[in-house]
């Protein structure tokens, strides 16, 4: 993170130059602005990094009103899981479910969906789009994650949190997802557990499922049982960081 904090720096210096206060200020409706998005990603001296820190690290993706929910939102990729240790947990309503948080982590825990209920939570009505072309308005309920992580202890090496699934996409490997940091602690990005008021349901995920509202769909890991923290997902199944980036997709999957 030191190296971008540091080049995030110089180019605050350089926007306050350019710009001054106004520049700052607008910051997050000007990141907004296509042609702002533009003039950026055309600076050479603005790592792709450093873009990203700079257009999206504190804004929000927008949220909807009730009125807005779609009336059917698509269940995609698996819709449910084959191994029977999870169908077993299934059928007893996700009560002996345990969620493992671990790697570089200072105390790694195992939380309960209960427990999981009780941590700091967010309520938001968000839209999913899917790579494949279609969209829905859901309203999601979950454990925020920057909380549960300050409450772990990530150690200095930790970079990035991977997401493992308990389900196979067809007779391929478990699915599994990561992001850095900065999303990890963006106030929206929550594990949730209710979907539209109700209990997350298996086509949907349960118990927990990611939701990075940032991000397009294949980044919203479903069935999530283990959150590792890592320095790197090289050394992780395809070494991309997720199961789609492993089969070519984008590793940061902006909207
Ligand atoms: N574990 C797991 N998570 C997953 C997938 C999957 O197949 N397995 N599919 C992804 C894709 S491509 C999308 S669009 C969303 C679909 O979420 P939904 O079923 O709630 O619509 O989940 C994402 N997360
Ligand atoms: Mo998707």
């Amino acid at each position: 993170m030191s190296s971008d904090r540091i080049s995030r720096r110089s180019f605050l210096a350089r926007g306050a130059a350019l710009g001054g206060a106004t520049f700052l200020g607008g910051c997050d409706q000007l990141s907004r602005s296509p042609s702002f998005r533009e003039v950026l990603s055309k600076a050479e001296w603005l790592t792709k990094n450093v873009q990203r820190l700079v257009l999206t690290e504190r804004s929000l993706a927008r949220e909807y009103s009730e009125a807005d929910l779609s009336t059917h939102f698509k269940a995609n990729g698996s819709t449910s899981v084959a191994d029977p240790i999870y169908q077993a947990m299934a059928k007893n309503g996700f009560s002996d479910f345990a969620l493992s948080i671990d790697g570089l982590v200072e105390r790694p825990t195992s939380l309960k969906l209960e427990e999981l209920r009780r941590l700091p939570s967010r309520t938001q009505i968000t839209r999913h789009d899917c790579v494949e072309g279609w969209s829905a308005i859901g309203k999601w309920t979950g454990a925020q994650l920057g909380p549960l992580l300050q409450s772990v202890g990530l150690k200095p090496e930790a970079r990035y949190l991977v997401f493992h699934c308990a389900d196979k996409l067809g007779a391929f490997s478990k699915y599994y997802e990561s992001i850095d940091l900065i999303d990890a602690f963006h106030p929206q990005t929550i594990l949730a557990y209710d979907m539209n008021g109700a209990p997350l349901s298996v086509p949907h995920g349960a118990p927990i499922r990611l939701r990075v509202e940032r991000q397009l769909g294949y980044k919203h890991a479903k069935y999530v049982q283990r959150i590792e923290a890592v320095s790197s997902f090289a050394m992780i199944e395809g070494g991309r960081g997720g199961f789609w980036e492993d089969r070519g997709y984008e590793w940061y999957a902006g909207i």
